[in-house]
């Protein structure tokens, strides 16, 4: 099994000034290239022979088990999930608010659209070192959390489990070249790049 590198479905430069084309261009070809290489190779070389035979198992029943696995599995497997979800819910016609069921979940969970960004800027900002802010459903309730380092919510080992619908990279390689220490200004600038209706698909879904 291999995992092929997400193909971004806008260009590098799409998404200024909100995320710049340097940033967007490491981000991908470099750290989730390197995610999705080391992924593979972790799953080609310890996976076949490993007890649980993870080299034939999906990435969601590995996260479901995912103390079985290596911290080289989790990682890569992590930064490989994670980022192929992240390019997804950006548009450069992205921004403003969700509508139908999902904004109907996001009052019903938070009270307001307005709560619900305050809540995840907040998780996304108080991240302590590297990690991920998301919006997760659990059964019919919408939920902020956060995770650290590649982790997700998908895995066995995260504090608050659920699946993820939308998902922040708080790592510095994803806005020290324009923002600096700066992280609520990348988090405001983020706002204006979701991709709602790629949200309300995996709301949907979910
Ligand atoms: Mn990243």
């Amino acid at each position: 099994m291999n995992y092929t590198l997400t193909k971004l479905p806008y260009a590098y430069d799409a998404l200024e000034p909100h995320f710049d084309a340097k940033t967007m261009e490491i981000h991908h070809s470099k750290h989730h290239a390197a995610y999705t290489d080391n992924l593979n190779k972790a799953l080609n070389s310890e996976g076949c022979e490993c007890k649980c035979e993870c080299g034939n198992k999906t990435l969601l029943e590995i996260f479901h088990n995912i103390n079985e696995y290596s911290v080289v599995i989790r990682n890569n497997g992590g930064g490989y999930y994670n980022h192929d979800l992240f390019w997804r819910i950006l548009s450069p016609n992205g921004g403003g608010k969700p509508n139908g069921e999902l904004l109907q979940a996001i009052e019903k969970s938070f009270n307001s659209f307005d709560s619900f960004k305050e809540q995840f800027s907040n998780a996304a900002a108080t991240r302590f070192g590297s990690g991920w802010a998301w919006l997760i459903k659990q059964g019919d309730k919408l939920v902020v959390s956060s995770t650290p380092n590649q982790d997700n919510p998908l895995m066995a080992v995260a504090e608050i489990k659920g699946i993820p619908i939308l998902g922040l990279d708080v790592w510095e390689h994803a806005y020290y070249l324009k923002y600096q220490n700066r992280r609520p200004e990348y988090i405001a600038a983020f706002w204006n790049i979701v991709n709602w209706e790629e949200v309300s698909r995996r709301f949907n879904e979910a």
